[in-house]
C-alpha cells in the first residue's frame, strides 16, 4: 500500500490544531505540520500529539508546501488546512483516485460541494468572480471543465510533486500546482469537498493586496 502523509500547513494555529490532527490521523501514516514560524503554541501542540514537525522558510504559505513536498516520507500527500475548514471524513475521497491509479491531482471542490466562507459579502463577490475568471482561463487554456482551483484541501501523488518545480511562495501555489499538472500532462481530478468557515481569527487574506498577484501568477504559469 502507498504510504500517505498528511501535510497540515500552520501559521498562528494553535486554537484549531489539535482537533485538526485528530481528525486527521485515521487517514495518516504520517502527519507533517509545515509552520510558518508560529508565535504562539502552534509547534508545542503539533509535537505533544506526535505530529513531526518542520519549518517553513518564511516566506508563506507556498514556502510550506514546497518544504513539505521536498520533506514527507510518504507516496502520497494530502494537504489540509490548520484552521478547520475541511472535512477530515472526506481524506478517503480525495486519496482514491490516486490509490485506484487513475489521478495524479486530485482537488476537493467547493464548486461541487459548497461553502460557508464564499458567500454574503463584497469581498466574497469579488473573490469568487476572481476564481471563476482564474477556472474560465485555466479550463479554455487546457480543455477541462474543473471547479475549484484554489482549494487546498487536495492530494497529490509525492513524485509528481516534486516534479513540478513549484516556485510560488503564497496561496498562489495551489493554482500554480494545478496549472504545473495540466501542463505537463498529469491526470486532475475532482471530488465535492464541502468548506467550513474558519473557527477562530479573522481571515488572514487581503483581498486587495493580492488580487494582481493572483492574476499576475495566472499569466505567468498558465502561457
Ligand atoms: N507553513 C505555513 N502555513 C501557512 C502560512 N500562512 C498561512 N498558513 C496556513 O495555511 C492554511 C490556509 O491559510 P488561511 O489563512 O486559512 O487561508 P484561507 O483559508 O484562504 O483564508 P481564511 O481561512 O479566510 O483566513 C492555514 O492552515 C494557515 O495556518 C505560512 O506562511 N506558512
Ligand atoms: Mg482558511
Amino acid at each position: 500500500m502507498p504510504r500517505v502523509t498528511i501535510v497540515i500547513p500552520t501559521k498562528n494555529e494553535g486554537r484549531t490544531l489539535q482537533e485538526v490532527i485528530e481528525g486527521v490521523r485515521p487517514y495518516a501514516d504520517e502527519i507533517l505540520v509545515v509552520d510558518g514560524h508560529s508565535t504562539d503554541d502552534t509547534r508545542r501542540i503539533a509535537l505533544e500529539l506526535g505530529a513531526r514537525v518542520e519549518l517553513d522558510g518564511g516566506r508563506g504559505k507556498g514556502d510550506g508546501i514546497r518544504t513539505a513536498i521536498e520533506k514527507a516520507k510518504g507516496d502520497i500527500l494530502l494537504f489540509t488546512d490548520a484552521d478547520g475548514s475541511h472535512e477530515p471524513s472526506d481524506i478517503p475521497k480525495l486519496l482514491a483516485p490516486i490509490l485506484r491509479d487513475e489521478a495524479d491531482l486530485v482537488i476537493g471542490s467547493r464548486g461541487r460541494g459548497g461553502s460557508d466562507e464564499a458567500y454574503g459579502t463584497i469581498a466574497d463577490f469579488m473573490r469568487n468572480t476572481g476564481g471563476h475568471v482564474i477556472l474560465l482561463a485555466i479550463n479554455y487554456r487546457f480543455g477541462v471543465r474543473l471547479t475549484d482551483s484554489q482549494n487546498g484541501f487536495r492530494a497529490i501523488r509525492a513524485d509528481v510533486a516534486r516534479q513540478l518545480g513549484l516556485r510560488e511562495d503564497l496561496t498562489t501555489i495551489e493554482q500554480e500546482m494545478l496549472i504545473r499538472c495540466l501542463k505537463l500532462g498529469y491526470r486532475v481530478l475532482e471530488v465535492p469537498s464541502h468548506e467550513y468557515k474558519r473557527r477562530h481569527g479573522q481571515s488572514r487574506i487581503n483581498l486587495w493586496k493580492v488580487s494582481h498577484i493572483y492574476v499576475w501568477s495566472v499569466l505567468k504559469n498558465i502561457w
